[in-house]
């Protein structure tokens, strides 16, 4: 094989019931399960080449050359696994509006664990392409399905990788990303989570509160309760917000604004319309709804935050190859 092109999208996607903690930092095994819904608005497009004549990786994205040690160790691991010792040209394109701010490193790994997997002449399982994928960050693991999906944290290598419990989603659930004017982010989710497992004196509760309420989620679902399926993500979000006001050094990822992102939304529901909110590891508040109220929640936002931007999402789609 002299030569081989592969391209392959993948769609990032939010946690619901969040991976906050690794059990092992090097082949990423969490602490705890987590489930999470992929989104179509946000994916990521990677291209790679497999050439014999090249003569070391190379990795670009949105068309500028980038040394990513994290991308070059993926890299040599995937040629590891092939038994191959060419080298490959990865180009990405991040479909994430770069001021949204949202995770994209899950889309990122996933594309590039299909894409690289594939140049260099493997045929891997979709379970194991989510193992590949969570070597390269873990919440990459998740992005190879669509819909909701959950994964098995594990305690090795084999047994930790994501399992589909919804790909097709029979309910109109959207995703409304308000996003916050921010800094950089201070304290990347790696070096957060990490603080949280090694200091918090309440972290053995958040493992077991959090895979506990997977299986109330997944009822909720298969119930189309939507009041049940708002209030567990949402307590599941604070839950992991509070864990970080407890570490050593303390520290939070809110603003003033994502606070009152988050009042708007429960004033909203004291006037009877129902959405919750998410967040993650950084100020934009995620807002869960039903189609029929997406309108209305936006328009109020708007009148009350004209500055902010807001995105909407569907759930999407898992891995694809293009051609
Ligand atoms: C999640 N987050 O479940 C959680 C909730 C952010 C908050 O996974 O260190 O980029 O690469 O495995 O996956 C973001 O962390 O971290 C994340 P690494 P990742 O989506």
């Amino acid at each position: 094989m002299r030569l081989k092109i592969v391209k392959a999208r993948a769609h990032t996607n939010i946690a619901l019931i969040k991976y906050w903690g690794k059990k092992n930092t090097d082949i990423i095994i969490p602490m705890n399960n987590s489930f999470s819904l992929t989104l179509d608005h946000f994916y990521t497009d990677t291209k790679v080449t497999y050439d014999e004549n090249l003569k070391k990786d190379s990795f670009s994205l949105n068309g500028e050359e980038i040394e990513s040690q994290n991308v070059f160790n993926f890299l040599d691991y995937v040629r590891q696994l092939s038994g191959k010792n060419g080298f490959v040209k990865v180009e990405s394109i991040n479909h994430v509006p770069t001021t949204a701010g949202l995770a994209s490193s899950a889309s990122a790994y996933a594309a590039l664990a299909a894409a690289s997997s594939k140049a260099f002449g493997l045929d891997l399982s979709r379970k194991d392409l989510s193992r590949l994928a969570r070597r390269g960050s873990g919440s990459a693991t998740r992005s190879i399905y669509g819909g909701f999906t959950e994964w098995i944290g594990g305690d090795n290598d084999l047994n930790s990788y994501a399992k589909p419990f919804q790909e097709n989603v029979e309910w109109d659930i959207r995703m409304i990303a308000a996003v916050v004017n921010s800094k950089p982010k201070k304290i990347t989710s790696r070096s957060g989570m990490q603080t949280v497992v090694n200091t918090s004196p309440f972290y053995g509760e958040w493992v077991k509160n959090a895979n506990n309420s997977i299986p109330l989620i997944k009822k909720a679902i298969l119930d189309k309760n939507f009041t049940t399926f708002g209030e567990i993500s949402e307590e599941n979000a604070m839950k992991m917000h509070a864990l970080n006001l407890t570490a050593h050094p303390h520290f939070s990822y809110f603003e003033p604004q994502s606070i009152e992102i988050m009042q708007a939304i429960e004033q909203l529901r004291q006037d009877g319309i129902e959405a919750y909110y998410t967040m993650d590891a950084g100020p934009n508040v995620k807002i869960i709804c039903e189609g029929k109220n997406s309108e209305v929640i936006q328009k109020a936002l708007k009148l009350k935050f004209p500055e902010i931007e807001l995105l909407e999402s569907k759930p999407g789609k898992g891995i694809q190859f293009l051609d």
